[in-house]
């Protein structure tokens, strides 16, 4: 269906999410039409709503692409007049696809959309076939932004690595800790949140602090450590999460900043928070230099963010429920952040780990809801997504995404309502497993 709208000289529509992967769906599509002359709009959307498809539905164009969204919405696409491509990896709600639409999503094939396919993935291979390979390092940063690479990839994510390491990835095993070149070492560590070091990521002082214990000084980079102190650094490292060493996926042609995949996203999920989405597109697209720039200083202020959110939660904790546990804060610098602390929070293990955690923040009359739980307990029978989902409808709000990470957005009023619901249907979901 793309070649023939390529070959027609159209213009085609792209609409992505705003987040890592959706940004990297984008950039995996709008650099394979770029490379084939074809003319393409792209805009980045926090979620798709009625509206939003209702708006599009009077744009004249031949054909839409949505990725990493618009599998809840086959329904309504199914009605459009041109022709659609829904490139996502999200929940699906079991409505089939008319003759106008293209549906590409692993939990159609049973496969599992929260682990072995990203949404960059999903549109990778909607552009696989038009001789791309060269592109599928973007799907493994999307892959890495909804952090499904970082103990390796799996089921589809893995035969994407194949085409990746057949074109322009290197993988090579070292230290993982980020910005090695353009941080000092404590910010290096206290920054790297995947693997999660506790006691040092998201905590200067305490990186700080095991530095000075180890003999190293806290203010030099990584990359102007001698070798016996990286050796020194490692060891001690090891011992904290063995996890921090292992394979690093490079693209070698690429400049240092975005040489690594995993920073990569970390970049891109940077500018998306700060509502950057044409800075990061223009990044993905081969934009260097001055955007790269912006985007460092947007990364370092959202780092901060994460840092300050992360030293709350040590502080205040997390309001308990019986089978469940939420962050709630009306302050403006914890609220954009919170569904990233309540993850980091759970991984860090600042955050309780044996019962799902939501992130609640306040946007006007609405509350903005981020679901995380731990492989295990999905394992143990939790299904975010239905959870949010449900609760969610009976409010008159929506939700959905993964079993193990999955968003809602409610109406102020009822959020203890929503809350008590959703508690009981964790508790549900875990006895009835
Ligand atoms: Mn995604």
């Amino acid at each position: 269906m793309l070649k023939e709208h390529i070959e027609n000289d159209e213009i085609i529509r792209i609409i992505s999410h705003n987040d890592a992967d959706g940004i990297s769906a984008a950039a995996v599509i709008a650099n394979a039409l770029k490379e084939e002359n074809a003319q393409f709009h792209t805009t980045i959307v926090p979620r798709l709503k009625e509206d939003v498809i209702n708006q599009l539905r009077h744009e004249q164009h031949d054909l839409f692409i949505f990725s990493d969204m618009g599998s809840s919405f086959v329904k309504e696409l199914n009605t459009f007049k041109s022709d659609v491509i829904i490139a996502d990896h999200h929940q699906v709600d079991g409505t089939e696809a008319d003759s106008n639409l293209v549906h590409v999503n692993p939990h159609l094939f049973e496969i599992d959309g929260s682990k072995d396919l990203s949404g960059a993935g999903s549109a990778y291979l909607c552009v696989r076939d038009l001789d791309k390979k060269h592109f599928a390092y973007f799907a493994l940063v999307g892959a890495f932004g909804d952090m499904q690479g970082q103990d390796g990839f799996n089921g589809v994510n893995k035969l994407i690595l194949e085409d990746a390491k057949e074109t322009n990835l290197e993988i090579n095993e070292d230290l993982k800790i980020v910005s090695k070149a353009s941080e000092p070492l404590f910010k290096s560590l206290a920054y790297t949140f995947t693997p999660p070091l506790p006691g040092i990521s998201g905590d200067l002082e305490g990186s700080t602090a095991f530095l000075e214990k180890i003999g190293l000084s806290y203010g030099i980079k990584f990359t102007d450590l001698a070798d016996e102190e990286k050796d020194v650094l490692t060891a001690e490292l090891i011992k904290i999460n063995p996890d921090i060493y292992g394979d690093c996926y490079l693209i070698p042609k690429e400049i240092p900043m975005l040489k690594d995949l995993e920073e990569y996203a970390y970049i891109l999920d940077a500018c998306g928070k700060n509502k950057k989405f044409g800075l990061a597109l223009s990044i993905a697209l081969g934009e260097r230099e001055k955007a790269l720039s912006t985007a460092t200083e947007l990364q370092r202020k959202y780092r901060d963010q994460i840092v300050k959110g992360l030293e709350w939660v040590k502080r205040e904790g997390a309001v308990q429920l019986n089978s469940s546990q939420y962050l709630y804060s009306e302050d403006k610098v914890l609220k954009s952040v919170m569904g990233t602390i309540a993850s980091i929070g759970l991984s860090v293990e600042l955050i309780d780990s044996s019962k799902p955690v939501l992130g609640l923040s306040r946007l006007h009359n609405d509350i903005k809801i981020s679901g995380r739980t731990t492989r295990d307990m999905v394992e143990r029978g939790v299904d975010l997504g239905k959870a949010l989902r449900d609760s969610s409808n009976n409010f008159g709000g929506q939700g959905g995404g993964h079993d193990i990470a999955a968003g809602a957005m409610i109406p102020y009023e009822s959020k203890d309502n929503f809350l008590h619901l959703f508690d009981e249907m964790i508790e549900y979901q875990l006895n009835n497993d």
